[in-house]
């Protein structure tokens, strides 16, 4: 019988994800007998295409298994739907963190014919195997369908303790042909070296208690993985773990990463999500990743907020170990980044600005995310007694994907959003959403960052209080930040309300989506002088002239794709990177490099500037 892999997504300019679920799946799946006498491998397919380029590249299908995210579920059913007329006797089967088992879903979408839940390795072999044997499916663990009618789910699958026993799709080949096959992708591996997660939040697929335990890859294996990364020159890996970092060997592992790319230059970065509290070993790790750190080390919070920390189950570090923490990676220039989820349940307007003011004050060289809350079928978000608890109201829309390229052509990818609960309103979420914009526009995009840290030392202030000022400034008067600030908040609203993608196009419409502070960014460079004038006024309005001086300041350290680089003023050599066109410049400062501040220049004194 032949099987076909699916595991589809959009890609990042060249650059796209081995499909390392369906890999790892067929890898481990091939070792026994019975899978290997009664099955062959079609393909593992990884590009969403229109579905009927598929018709001809899947040929004759005796089984379609889906790996499914939240980013390609739709797209993955619209697939299995057409294969399914195309080939009424083909087996569909769904797995994956996006797959659901409830009834309801598996009527509604009845060309499903299995669903799995949990760790796919085993159940996959148990249900290809009793497939083939025509056996009774009652007893494979983990897997929920319909049959003659009858709704039948079974017992939840005990996961691998030992991961020895699941080789890796890497190592084992099954990409190998990949790179001539498709000769124009760059490809990005997924790199697991641990499974589980020992937290309980409560809006992440991993909160469950079934992934509790941690359970790691043997360090041979992932030594020889990296082996692997470095010879094929990988640019980007994308470590899978929920906590890289939470073990000791994990310093042993970068330190090997480094090896290798001190040896040939590849891999040249990696991005993780760090573990929570190892703080030591993680500054001991980002220190010697360096600048193959993507996106710097998470300082995660999710909110600064108690009663909404205990609502999702999370335990943050305390607030003076954090601002220890924080000022240690300040002092060695290391990138950090801090996480907030908008719309948990228990979060106030209050409580969300002051957070974000809190952080741009104790850490204002770390980068800021803002997450939009997003429910998942698989999470208490989806519990109505949660639900009904916090009094939670969602919206379907598009999912949101900055950056991404949207094809119209394709099936919408819809997420289920928090926009409200019982202690914040629709219009405060609005609000939540717009000052996070506004302050990482202002802030961590630079564009009031050298104005504000100047005020707020010579007036001994809060960054943050800078900010807020500002904010509540430019929403009186017609200026160039408002009518950003305006064309964001509508943009938001019909996102919310219409449907509409999240993001703003800038170059077109063949152009990616913009998160929102990058494209207000983007309109400001090129409206520059009407945004430093805006900026000008405002501190003569409210701090005084004298400190006037601090806009120039501000504008030599923050590039500017006009300029000539180096140039030189009386005080200070400025020097920054070329770019061929504002576009290039556009996405290396406000896309790529907008995490570690690349909108920053680099001021040296110039002899007679010199004190
Ligand atoms: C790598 C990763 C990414 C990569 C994407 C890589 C890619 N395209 O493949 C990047 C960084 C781009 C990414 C982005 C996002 N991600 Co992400 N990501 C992950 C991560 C860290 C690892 C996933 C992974 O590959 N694990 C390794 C595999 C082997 O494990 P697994 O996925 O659990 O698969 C097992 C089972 O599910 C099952 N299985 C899987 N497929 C199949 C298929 C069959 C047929 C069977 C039988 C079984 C089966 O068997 C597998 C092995 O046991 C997970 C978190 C985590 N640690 O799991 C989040 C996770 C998948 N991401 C998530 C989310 C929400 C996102 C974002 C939407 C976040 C955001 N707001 O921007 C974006 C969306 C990106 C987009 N639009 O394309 C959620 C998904 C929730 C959901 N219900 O879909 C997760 C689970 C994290 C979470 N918080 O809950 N992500
Ligand atoms: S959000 Fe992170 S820490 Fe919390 S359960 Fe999910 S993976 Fe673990």
């Amino acid at each position: 019988m032949k099987l076909y892999f699916f595991q589809c997504q959009e890609s990042y300019g060249n650059s796209i994800y081995l499909p390392y679920s369906s890999g790892i799946l067929w890898t481990y799946a091939r070792q026994f007998d019975a899978i290997k006498n009664n099955y062959i491998l079609g393909d593992i397919f990884f590009e969403k295409l229109p579905v009927k380029d598929y018709e001809s590249r899947v040929v004759d299908p005796d089984i379609l298994l889906f790996s499914n995210y939240g980013w390609n579920t739709t797209y993955h059913l619209g697939v299995a739907k057409r294969f399914k007329e195309l080939y009424p006797n083909t087996i569909v089967v769904i797995g994956g963190p996006n797959a659901q088992q409830q009834e309801s879903y598996l009527r509604e979408h009845h060309y499903i014919d299995y669903s799995v839940w949990g760790e796919g390795e085993q159940s996959l072999v148990e249900l290809l195997t009793a497939l083939a044997n025509k056996s009774d499916m009652k007893d494979v663990p983990g897997i929920a369908y319909i049959d003659n009618d009858q709704y039948i789910k079974t017992t939840t699958r005990i996961r691998k303790t030992d991961l020895k026993e699941i080789p890796s799709p890497y190592l084992e080949g099954v990409f190998d042909d990949y790179f001539t096959r498709y000769p124009s992708y760059n490809f990005m591996p997924v790199w697991e070296t641990h499974r589980g997660c020992p937290y309980h939040c409560t809006f992440c697929d991993l909160g469950a208690d079934y992934y509790n335990k941690v359970y790691m890859f043997e360090t041979d294996r992932l030594l020889s993985e990296i082996d692997w990364f470095s010879e094929r020159k990988i640019e980007y890996v994308e470590v899978a773990d929920a906590n890289f970092g939470i073990f000791p060997r994990d310093l042993d592992l970068v330190k090997y990463i480094k090896q290798k790319h001190t040896e040939n230059g590849f891999p040249e970065k990696i991005n993780a999500t760090w573990a929570k509290n190892s703080p030591e070993r993680l500054f001991e790790m980002s220190k010697i990743l360096d600048s193959m750190n993507r996106g710097g080390v998470t300082l995660a919070l999710q909110s600064q907020n108690k009663t909404a920390l205990t609502n999702i189950k999370r335990i943050n570090i305390a607030n003076d170990k954090l601002e220890d923490i924080a000022q240690k990676y300040i002092d060695l220039g290391i990138p950090t980044y801090h996480d907030f989820i908008l719309g948990l349940p228990g979060e106030t307007l209050d409580s969300w600005i002051e957070g974000i003011s809190y952080v741009i004050d104790i850490n204002p060289e770390g980068w800021i995310f803002g997450h939009p809350l997003e429910a998942y079928e698989n999470t208490e978000f989806s519990d109505p007694n949660y639900i009904n608890r916090h009094d939670i109201k969602f919206a379907f829309t598009p999912q949101v994907s900055f950056f991404a390229h949207r094809n119209k052509e394709l099936p919408l990818e819809i997420g289920k959003y928090v926009i409200s609960h019982n202690t914040m309103s629709y219009d405060d979420y609005i609000e939540g959403f717009l000052f996070k914009y506004f302050m990482i526009t202002m802030h961590s995009l630079g564009w009031a960052n050298i104005v504000a840290e100047n005020l707020s030392r010579d007036l001994n202030i809060g960054r943050s209080q800078i900010y807020k000022k500002l904010y509540d400034y430019i929403k009186l008067s017609d200026n160039i930040i408002n009518t950003e600030y305006q064309i964001t908040k509508k943009s938001l609203m019909n996102a919310i309300q219409t449907g509409d993608f999240w993001g703003r196009q800038i170059f077109g419409s063949n152009d990616f989506y913009w998160e929102y502070e990058s494209a207000s960014a983007i309109i400001f460079e090129n409206n520059r002088t009407e945004y430093f004038n805006t900026l000008k006024q405002f501190i003569i309005d409210i701090y005084g002239s004298e400190y006037i001086k601090y806009i120039e300041l501000n504008d030599h350290n923050l590039i500017c794709h006009g300029r000539q680089y180096p140039y030189t003023t009386e005080e200070f050599t400025v020097n920054g990177p070329m770019f061929n066109s504002f576009q290039d410049f556009s996405k290396a400062i406000y896309h790529r490099g907008r995490r570690t501040k690349q909108w920053k220049t680099k001021l040296t004194a110039t002899q007679n500037g010199a004190h």
